[in-house]
């Protein structure tokens, strides 16, 4: 016999179950089977049977859209769900890794999901990295440079964050989390989500969502920070899509089908000799295709 039903958005996902939002409470429920996959995101409708028994999930909502990536052997595991935009995350310091803002923000792109690109800890200086953020601006990648121990943009992050659920992803150590606890006051008091890694630091280990106001409409969603990422794609000519000046340019290409390697005719590697597409952009496709040529995608 049911006793209490209600229903509300997973802030986090662990192997034993999900912390489900439900009014003013974080509610532990169980999962109803191993096969029940639920993320960080999901909408889903829980039942408690017994006032004693932990509550579990019934149902989930159908999702708008599922972040994933794909792991060594290729295959997609889910990131969060209903999402309406992903913020990379990037800093002067640890060096940045553009290939995988690239891999980022072609995987937005092959969801149609929104992407923008925080330079934080903007207080160790940006001059040494504005040639690399000049290239996303020109492609019409939104970036906003600031700090959150200083301050600087924060407020302006905070509006553009307004009425959205965003993603923040990116290496570990950019100051993901720490932004988090800028934006979301209710988040500082998170510590226990933390957990030390081998060397001693914080790190993030679960993704987990966050409101922005009082009401459900912003919020934000911390992930673990990443070494590599790669979205799934079950065609090699997806690699394309992820990349918008390739995308753009390759409809000049001499064969429609064009991979834009070694065929004759291609306007990419064209745009690239003449500097109208970035080179390192390029090698970042040329490396997104190999992988996914690799991988027998
Ligand atoms: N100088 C400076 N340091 C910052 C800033 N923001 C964060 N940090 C520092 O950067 C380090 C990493 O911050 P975190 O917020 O844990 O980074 P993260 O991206 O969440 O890392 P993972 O959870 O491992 O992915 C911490 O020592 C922070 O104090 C900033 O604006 N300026
Ligand atoms: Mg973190
Ligand atoms: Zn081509």
């Amino acid at each position: 016999m049911t006793v209490e039903r209600g229903s509300g958005v997973v802030l986090a996902s662990d192997g034993r179950g999900v912390l489900v939002q439900s009014g003013a409470h974080a509610l532990h429920c169980a999962l109803r089977g191993r096969k029940q996959r639920i993320v960080c995101g999901d909408r889903v409708s829980w039942a408690r049977t017994s006032s004693s028994r932990e509550p579990s999930v019934e149902s989930i909502e159908p999702r708008s859209n599922l972040l994933e990536r794909i792991d060594a052997r290729g295959r997609a595991e889910p990131v969060a769900a209903n999402i309406d935009r992903l913020a990379v995350v990037a800093a002067p310091e640890p060096a940045p890794d553009w290939f995988l803002v690239d891999r980022y923000w072609a995987g937005a792109q092959l969801k149609e999901i929104e992407a923008m690109l925080i330079v934080n800890k903007s207080d160790l200086g940006t001059g040494g990295i504005q040639t690399d953020l000049d290239t996303y601006r020109d492609l019409g990648l939104p970036c906003l440079e600031v700090s959150a121990r200083s301050g600087a943009g924060m407020a302006k992050l905070f509006g553009a964050l307004a009425n959205r659920v965003t993603l923040f992803v990116g290496q570990s150590g950019v100051g993901k989390s720490s932004l988090i606890n800028a934006l979301a006051p209710a988040a500082a008091a998170q510590t226990a989500e933390l957990t030390r890694d081998e060397e001693g630091r914080h790190t993030t280990t679960t993704a987990r969502r966050y409101r922005l106001g009082p009401d459900a409409a912003s919020a934000v969603v911390d992930a673990p920070g990443v070494r590599d990422f790669a979205p799934p794609a079950s065609i090699v000519r997806a690699a394309e899509r992820g990349f918008v000046e390739i995308h753009r340019v390759g409809a000049d290409c001499r064969f429609k089908d064009c991979r834009h390697l070694e065929e004759p005719g291609c306007a990419v590697r064209g745009a690239v000799s003449s500097l109208g597409i970035d080179p390192r952009r390029y090698e970042s496709y040329r490396r997104l295709y190999r992988l996914y040529d690799k991988l027998g995608a």
